[in-house]
């Protein structure tokens, strides 16, 4: 049995303007139905804001472990940091993942992979120092980039497929939809938008995962949500920035 929702709604404390790595919380939430409130997108007078986010940062909740750094969430006293522990403790609450331990942590294990995945697609456009404009470090960026796109992005999307393909076909993990297939899908549409020569080039080798993405976009809350101002569209301040002269030739 699937629990019943929270009482109260989650606090989602993630940066406001870009989708990063809080929609992979988003998405779940959304996909769930689940009561949200998206902190920093409130009003300061409201006590919302990127202020109130900083704060926590700070260590404001008393008796919670600070987080170091966005997304994390707030439910009660619980104060949970880091994209894939935060997933991995919600998703039994909403029936996003099979209720098996085996299933539960092969799960994780992929999503683990995801947050590597999106270290390296960070660092194709700031190889040597988030501090830093990608300006100031295009050269290496370029040279990232090619690397990433010859080597890396094949082998992580060439991955997924295989671990689709030995589970059937349609789902990443058990027989039905979870929470890692809502990243899978949230990789292919950030891919799209930042790499669309080099991933077009990719597609034919994937068509699991290019099907599992229509279908996750199907799904009727997320679908909703998509075509909402509450999805932050991608842009160049995210993770997955579209420069062209870092996409395949
Ligand atoms: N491993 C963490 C990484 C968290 C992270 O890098 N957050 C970014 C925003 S997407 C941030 O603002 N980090 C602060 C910093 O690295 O100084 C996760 O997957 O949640």
């Amino acid at each position: 049995m699937v629990p019943a929702m929270p009482s109260k709604p989650y606090l989602l404390y993630y940066w406001p303007s870009i989708q990063g790595r809080g929609e992979f919380v988003r998405l779940l939430l959304e996909d769930a139905g689940a009561p949200y409130v998206d902190v920093a997108r409130q009003p300061p007078a409201e006590g919302g804001g990127v202020a109130a986010m900083l704060k926590l940062l700070e260590g404001a909740a008393p008796g919670a472990l600070a987080p170091f750094g966005p997304p994390f969430l707030r439910h009660g006293n619980l104060v949970l940091a880091q994209t894939a522990l935060i997933l991995h403790w919600l998703a039994p609450r909403h029936g996003l993942v099979p209720k098996a331990e085996a299933a539960r942590l092969h799960a994780h294990q992929l999503q683990l992979t995801v947050t590597d995945f999106l270290v390296e697609v960070h660092d194709t456009h700031h190889p040597i120092a988030s501090s830093k404009y990608y300006q100031e470090q295009q050269p290496e960026a370029k040279r990232r980039a090619a690397e990433f796109l010859a080597n890396r992005l094949p082998k992580y999307l060439g991955y997924f497929e295989r671990v689709l393909r030995a589970n059937g076909g349609k789902f990443l993990v058990g027989r039905g939809h979870s929470y890692v297939d809502g990243s899978l899908f949230q990789l292919v549409e950030g891919l799209r938008y930042a790499f669309p020569k080099a991933f077009r080039a990719l597609e034919p080798k994937v068509p699991r995962t290019l099907a599992l993405a229509d279908r996750v976009a199907a799904r009727p809350r997320l679908a909703a949500y998509l075509a909402s101002g509450r999805r932050v569209p991608f842009n160049e301040h995210g993770l997955f920035r579209r420069y062209p002269e870092l996409d395949a030739g």
